[in-house]
């Protein structure tokens, strides 16, 4: 506990010693408080862009005042994610059809509301052609490196994510790339990749993002998918000079034992990793965020107060980030929505004193 506080202090001290000047200071300042505080800031995938039953459309038109979460709890969430799939390409909409216009003018509203944003990116497979889930292939991250055959199409492909997130100008944004590596499902999954090859990846996205482009604005995160242990966690580990934020992205499923037992399951495994991450935070000085979270359709009507919360409120996770409500896929929600089943549920987890909405 003393260490806990000495690291916490010292990261408010960081924060307070030094000139508030730039977005990126004013975002660690705001992690520096969560963390100080006990505080968990709540995110939701694509909040301001659509919802359960409902999408923008017209949205140059559109004020992005819509949210399942404030159509709720009556706040907006704190954090919201946004996806780049497709940037890539140079598409108009990124991989679940959501506008590149609208993600930039929903970030920028949110963020001149008060709130955080983070982007997290499901490029596509450039050698196979693929989408971000073709692991059919180990060659691929060899093959976008320096002096493999597909390196210099694919320094276009960080150069219109770099683009996009330049257009957006002096805000500051988590950015969580290439997360989930110690899965099995992506082309930088472990199983497609060595470890080599993973950190080269990684810390070539940076230098190029950062001292290529100059984008000193983000705050990069880290998020193997759970569960793991501390040496798991730290194998593909890009290096404490680039990464910020140590985040971890896990789900609840409903498996065949029912729902007592899977949440039992997931709290478990949740503790475990939670514990795993604050002992990393402590030693590394960086924070903590549950990266991903969620279970598909929250059958569960006490998940957010029974399940999550009792696990999440014993550790200094700055914040938590619940993935999207498909308005197109009506079983593929994991915040809430009017008329869900758990929404009192959802309240009395947003009045909970640690967890923080958008005041
Ligand atoms: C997944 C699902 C997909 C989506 C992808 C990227 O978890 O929600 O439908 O395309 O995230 O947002």
């Amino acid at each position: 506990m003393k260490k806990l506080f000495l690291f916490l202090t010292g990261l408010a001290v960081m924060a307070c010693s030094t000139e508030m000047k730039t977005p990126k200071d004013e975002l660690v300042k705001r992690l520096s408080a969560l963390a100080g505080n006990g505080q968990i800031a709540y995110g939701h995938q694509d909040d301001l862009a659509y919802g359960h039953a409902w999408c923008v459309e017209d949205w140059e038109n559109d004020a992005l005042e819509r949210s399942d979460v404030k159509a709720v709890a009556g706040k907006y969430p704190a954090m919201v994610g946004f996806d780049l799939g497709d940037i890539e390409h140079g598409a108009d909409k990124n991989l679940d059809g959501v506008p590149f216009g609208l993600i930039r003018k929903a970030a920028l509203a949110h963020i001149g509301r008060g709130g955080m944003v983070t982007f997290s990116w499901h490029p596509d497979n450039i050698l196979t052609g693929g989408d971000a889930w073709d692991v059919s292939s180990n060659q691929v991250v060899a093959s976008v490196l320096p002096g493999g055959e597909k390196h210099e199409e694919f320094m276009g492909w960080l150069q219109r994510a770099a683009d996009f997130i330049e257009s957006l100008g002096d805000v500051a944004i988590i950015f969580r790339p290439w997360h989930e590596s110690s899965g099995n499902w992506f082309w930088w999954c472990q199983n497609v990749c060595s470890v080599g090859e993973y950190k080269a990846l990684f810390r070539m996205t940076y230098a190029y993002f950062v001292q290529e482009r100059g984008l000193t604005n983000l705050l990069w995160c880290y998020s193997p998918n759970g569960p793991f242990t501390e040496e798991g966690y730290m194998e593909r580990y890009p290096g404490d000079d680039i990464i910020d934020i140590l985040g971890a992205d896990f789900y609840e499923f409903a498996g065949p034992g029912g729902l007592e037992v899977s949440g039992a399951f997931y709290q478990r495994i949740l503790r475990d990793m939670l514990a795993r991450l604050t002992a990393l935070g402590q030693d590394h000085g960086k924070f903590i965020g549950l990266s991903e979270t969620g279970m598909e359709g929250i059958p569960d009507t006490h998940w957010w107060c029974g399940v999550l919360y009792p696990v999440i409120q014993d550790y200094p996770v700055t914040y938590v980030l619940t993935w999207r409500n498909a308005h197109d896929r009506p079983g593929h929600f994991y915040g809430p929505w009017e008329g869900y089943a758990g929404e009192e549920d959802f309240k009395a987890f947003a009045a909970q004193d640690k967890i923080r909405l958008l005041d």
